[in-house]
C-alpha cells in the first residue's frame, strides 16, 4: 500500500487521511482565500520564490495578512518536501481566510489558515504533448476584472470548472474563456499562446487572465531565441487562423494546442516554434539556477 503523504497545517503535519479542517473555515464556506500551484523538478522547486510572491500578492488584494513571513513560508515548503522524500512533485498552497462563523464577515476570522500538500502528479492524457490537444471556446465568461478576476490567485475556480465540464462533456481536452468583449482570455488553468508569422502572442493581464509564471518563462526563452513576444488581445478568428497555438501553465507545463472548436490549427502538429520552445522549456525546469533546491 502507498504510504501516506503528510499534509501541513498550521503548523502541525497529518497523514493524508488525518489532514482536515473546520466546516466553519471560510474557504469552504465562501471561497475565501487564496492558493498556488507549484512543481518540483529533479530536486528542485522551480520557480518558488515567483510563487510565494504571488501569493502575499493575492492575499493582499483580499485583505487577508499572511500568518508568516515570505521566509518561513519558503523553508515550509522544503520541509514539507524533505518530509515527503519527494524530489519530483506538484506542491499545493492554499491559504483560507480561516475558521469564521456563518456571515461572511472576514472579521470573524481571526487566523488564516495554511496548508501545504506536497504530492505526485500525472496531469496529460497520453501522447497529448507529442500530438497536441484539443479545447474549445465555452460559453463561460472569465470573471471580470472588477470580481473575482483570476489575476488573483483565489478560491473562486467555479468560473473554470463549469468551463472544464463543457469541454469534458463534449470530448473536449480543455476549454478556453473569453472575456466581456469576446477576445480570448485564457484556459481553465493555463495561459494561451498563439504563433503567427513567427511571432508569439499571449492575452494581457488585464484581459482578466492570471499573469502565468511558466508564461513568463516561456516568453523569456523565445526572446533569448530571437523570436518576438506581444501581449495583444486575440480573437477567435486569430485562434482559428494560428500558424500554431499552445497552452503553459504549471499543471499542463507547455503543450500544443491540436484544434480549437473543431478547427485544425496550422496542420494540426506541433509546429516547430512550439516544439523549439517545448524543448528550450524542458531544460530551464531542471535548471537549478531556476528555483530553490529541496537538499542542500
Ligand atoms: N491561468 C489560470 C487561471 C491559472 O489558474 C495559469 C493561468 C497558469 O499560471 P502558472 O503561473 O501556473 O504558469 C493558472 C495556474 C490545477 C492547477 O490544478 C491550475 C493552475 C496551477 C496549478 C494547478 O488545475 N493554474
Amino acid at each position: 500500500m502507498k504510504k501516506e503523504i503528510e499534509i501541513y497545517i498550521d503548523g502541525v503535519y497529518y497523514p493524508q487521511s488525518e489532514a482536515k479542517i473546520s466546516v466553519y473555515d471560510h474557504g469552504l464556506l465562501y471561497g475565501d482565500g487564496v492558493f498556488e500551484g507549484i512543481r518540483a523538478y529533479e530536486g528542485i522547486v522551480f520557480k518558488l520564490h515567483e510563487h510565494i510572491e504571488r501569493l502575499y500578492l493575492s492575499a493582499h488584494a483580499i485583505m487577508m495578512k499572511i500568518p508568516i513571513s515570505k521566509e518561513e513560508m519558503l523553508k515550509t515548503v522544503i520541509k514539507t518536501l524533505r518530509k515527503n522524500k519527494l524530489s519530483n512533485a506538484y506542491i499545493r498552497l492554499v491559504v483560507t481566510r480561516g475558521v469564521g462563523d456563518l456571515g461572511l464577515d472576514p472579521r470573524k476570522c481571526p487566523k488564516p489558515t495554511i496548508i501545504i500538500i506536497a504530492d505526485s502528479i500525472n496531469l496529460h492524457s497520453k501522447g497529448a504533448k507529442e500530438n497536441g490537444i484539443s479545447t474549445m471556446i465555452s460559453w463561460v465568461r472569465r470573471n471580470p476584472v472588477d470580481t473575482t478576476t483570476h489575476e488573483i490567485k483565489s478560491l473562486n475556480y467555479l468560473n473554470s470548472i463549469l468551463a472544464k465540464i463543457e469541454a469534458t462533456s463534449t470530448d473536449v481536452d480543455e476549454a478556453l474563456c473569453l472575456d466581456k468583449n469576446g477576445w480570448i482570455v485564457e484556459g481553465v488553468g493555463e495561459n494561451l499562446f498563439i504563433v503567427k508569422n513567427g511571432k508569439i502572442f499571449t492575452p494581457p493581464s488585464s484581459s482578466g487572465a492570471l499573469e502565468g509564471i511558466t508564461a513568463k518563462v516561456v516568453t523569456r526563452i523565445a526572446k533569448n531565441m530571437g523570436i518576438e513576444a506581444y501581449q495583444t488581445s486575440i480573437t477567435p478568428f486569430q485562434l482559428f487562423s494560428a500558424d500554431e497555438a499552445f497552452f503553459t501553465g504549471t499543471a499542463m507545463e507547455m503543450i500544443p494546442i491540436r484544434e480549437a472548436n473543431k478547427r485544425i490549427i496550422g496542420d494540426g502538429k506541433p509546429g516547430p516554434i512550439t516544439k523549439k520552445l517545448m524543448d528550450a522549456f524542458q531544460k530551464v525546469i531542471v535548471d537549478p539556477n531556476e528555483g530553490v533546491p529541496i537538499y542542500s
